[in-house]
């Protein structure tokens, strides 16, 4: 059966960039016949950065949550997080010492990241540990934003270059998977219009945040800067809430938007409220959801407790063939012939 995977990290509030890059396609799959889908919360990357050790067990947990609400349904998926099945580390040690160093250190997520935090071992690593979550699992698909395809080619490489070394042509231990974008959202922009929308950078709308609150930064949030008044045509095609409404809206309020701002036939105060009325429309059943799981934490500690359970079964059965490829003694007692 082919298999997707992929994860996201507890390191803040899961923001539309997550949800409409990655976790609404994942609940598409989730929700197709014939693959097997497995969705990880990979708590061992969000210390690559400097974490609070105390909120790191909340947020995992509240991360889990809130892929539950946005769709990803336990009944048809598995949920996990990275830290209970400890074959993730274990493989992940095994393909860092199969990776050459100047593979880790061109790696824009590396660079981006190294610039806003000390540079961690673990940081540079990072990769490596993501292709043995894939690995792991023998996934042929990992749905992504844009920002990880560089990452799925080098989980690509790192296959490829195991089953070269320790596996034959006709019978190689790894898949080499595939990145599965959605293009409609594979870069979703920040509020402030700069750059990719990211935990890290404060420019995010919150899948769980308060309508309120995501009101008030929208209201804010900056438009065309040629515009300047009310009376002066608009840009949409520089205007991030533009490229929001082409997430949110209908068809019609897109095409209106797009002719009116154009015009000047409809202001920018009026063009947020209506974007509002379409990030609500998508949010509002995902808070509902929130709220039910709130009032249930076992149905997300379930989930996650089978989803281990589960995937541990897989992440053993692949470790006794790489070990046995690279060549450890075998776990049972008995001498190397
Ligand atoms: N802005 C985005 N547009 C489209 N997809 C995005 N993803 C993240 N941001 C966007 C996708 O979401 C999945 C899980 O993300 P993650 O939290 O594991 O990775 P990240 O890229 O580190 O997320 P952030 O918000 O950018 O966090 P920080 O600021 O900590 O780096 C991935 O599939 C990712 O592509």
């Amino acid at each position: 059966m082919k298999r997707v995977f992929s994860g996201i990290q507890p390191t803040g509030e899961i923001h539309i960039g997550n949800y409409l890059g990655a976790i609404r396609n994942w609940v598409k799959i989730g929700e197709q016949i014939g693959k097997e889908a497995i969705f990880c919360i990979v708590d061992y990357h969000a210390i690559t950065i400097p974490h609070e050790a105390k909120q790191l067990p909340q947020l995992t947990f509240d991360a889990a949550l809130a892929n539950m609400a946005a769709g990803l349904d336990p009944n048809k998926i598995t949920l996990f997080a990275q830290s209970h099945v400890r074959e993730h580390v274990e493989l992940g040690w095994v393909f860092t010492t199969q990776t050459p160093l100047g593979d880790l250190e061109r790696m824009t997520q590396f660079k981006d990241k190294s610039e806003q935090h000390s540079i961690l071992a673990g940081l540079l690593m990072y990769p490596v540990l993501q292709a043995a979550d894939i690995l792991l699992y023998k996934a042929d698909t990992v749905p992504v934003g844009e920002d990880q395809i560089q990452h799925i080619e080098l989980t690509r490489e790192i296959a490829r270059r195991f089953n070269y070394r320790f596996a034959s042509e006709s019978q190689p231990i790894f898949p080499e998977p595939k990145a599965s974008i959605d293009k409609n959202a594979a870069r979703v922009l920040g509020l402030d219009g700069a750059g990719k929308m990211s935990k890290s950078k404060g420019n995010t709308i919150g899948v769980l945040e308060p309508q309120e609150t995501i009101w008030q930064n929208i209201r804010v949030a900056p438009t065309d800067p040629a515009r300047v008044r009310r009376t002066d045509p608009g840009n949409p095609d520089v205007c991030v809430m533009f490229a929001y409404h082409k997430l949110f809206s209908s068809l019609e309020n897109i095409e209106m938007v797009n002719t009116e701002c154009r015009r000047a036939g409809i202001g920018c105060v009026d063009c947020k409220k209506l974007l509002m009325q379409g990030i609500w429309q998508e949010l509002e059943p995902i808070q509902a959801k929130a709220a039910y799981l709130q009032d249930h934490p076992n149905e997300v500690t379930d989930a996650l407790v089978s989803g281990a359970d589960y995937c541990r079964g897989i992440a053993q059965d692949t470790m006794l063939e790489v070990r046995e490829a690279i060549g450890l003694l075998p776990l049972e007692s008995r001498r190397p012939s």
